[in-house]
């Protein structure tokens, strides 16, 4: 394999190997793991490197690294399976115990990067006196749609690509609609249903939409619910309560737009968008914003009365704002994570970076 390499990759290639062969303990084949794969290692600069060549010369520039990758991956794991049969073999034989030597560490995993951020907004609102609640991701009709104002016919359901659920062969007029929740706003309802205002809660959670999979859009994702109702309540408070959160999770000041949005279950009804954290002068555009200044946060508004009044809540008295956090779309913006399936992917060399 390495005959094929660049001179430069060759010798990347024979120092990996040299410091792969001479490893004795875990640590230090994840050392090179780490100088050589993982994200700032060097296959990801010699990667990076590439857009600064001559186009003719990128194929070829491209293959050299993932060919590197390759050979060191294929050595690291060589020699891990080496070590790991040479202890069992000492442990058989009794002989090369040293009861002095420090034990072998024990890797350590790391969070998810969408528990992360959860615990971090979860965190947040604590703060701002929110309670955190839960809900069940197998839902009722009821719950995900009737209740917030979108009964069967209503056009607003074509915008959820449900997941609906068979039990026993029972289709859905005779389960009560068993489906899996295409939003957290059902928990707005179990809410309004449980607890007397004033309250305010927030509502982290996993959400299905049979949806095309593509860099920004998955069939399971992760939203933040938000719900409060009380006396008095107006837009100012929503904005307000946007503000303070955005300022707590970028550590800055940032400026907010509202856009008109539909949603049956809040009137009016808004798209919230923030200015761009990431651009070097605000509103200049940049990678992360796609050049518009502004990135999309989170649709929000007004709770509509006829779905406080469904709720049981007196509208002559009280009134409330809810918002629906596109929380996975939040964690790629604060990590730069440019594809939404790397979240829910598995793979532990994305995973490992957190
Ligand atoms: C809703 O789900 C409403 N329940 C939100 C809401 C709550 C509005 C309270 C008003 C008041 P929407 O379908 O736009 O709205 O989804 C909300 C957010 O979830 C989007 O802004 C986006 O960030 C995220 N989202 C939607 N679909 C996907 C998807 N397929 N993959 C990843 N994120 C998605």
């Amino acid at each position: 394999m390495e005959t094929t390499l660049q001179p430069e990759l060759h010798q990347h290639l024979q120092d990996a190997k040299a410091r792969i062969d001479a490893a004795t303990a875990a640590e230090e084949l994840r050392a090179v793991e780490r100088d050589y794969i993982d994200k700032g290692g060097v296959v990801a600069g010699l990667l990076a490197a590439i857009t600064t060549l001559p186009p003719e010369q990128r194929r070829d520039a491209g293959q050299g690294a993932n060919i590197l990758k390759g050979a060191v991956l294929k050595a690291l794991g060589d020699r891990k399976a080496e070590l790991e049969a040479m202890a069992i073999d000492a442990a058989r034989s009794g002989h090369g115990f040293d009861p002095s030597l420090p034990g072998t560490s024990i890797r350590r995993g790391s969070l998810h990067p969408v528990t992360r951020v959860t615990r971090e907004l979860e965190d947040i609102f604590s703060s701002m006196g929110y309670d955190i609640l839960d809900g069940p991701e197998v839902e009722i009709d009821v719950y995900n749609f009737e209740r917030l104002n979108i009964p069967g016919d209503h056009p607003a359901r074509d915008m959820h690509d449900t997941f609906w659920c068979e039990v026993n062969g029972a289709e859905r007029d005779s389960n009560m609609g068993l489906l899996l929740r295409t939003h957290t706003s059902c928990v707005q309802v179990r809410t309004m249903e449980r607890l007397q205002p004033p309250f305010r809660v927030v509502v982290p959670g996993r959400v299905f939409r049979q949806e095309t999979v593509d860099a920004s859009h998955e069939h399971t994702f992760h939203q933040m619910e938000g719900l409060v109702v009380g006396e008095g309540l107006t837009v100012g408070h929503l904005i307000g309560t946007m503000k303070t959160f955005l300022r707590e999770v970028f550590q800055k000041e940032i400026e907010v737009r509202l856009r008109p949005g539909y949603f049956p279950f809040v009137e009016p009804g808004f798209e919230l968008d923030a200015r761009c954290p990431f651009c070097a002068t605000p509103g200049a555009g940049c990678r992360v914003c796609k050049q518009t200044g502004w990135v999309e946060l989170c649709p929000c508004g007004m709770v509509h009365p006829a779905v406080l009044q469904m709720s049981g809540i007196d509208t002559e008295k009280y009134t409330g704002f809810a918002f629906g956090l596109g929380l996975s779309r939040l964690v790629m913006l604060r990590y730069e994570i440019d594809d939404i399936r790397h979240l829910m992917g598995g793979d532990t060399r994305f995973l490992s970076q957190f």
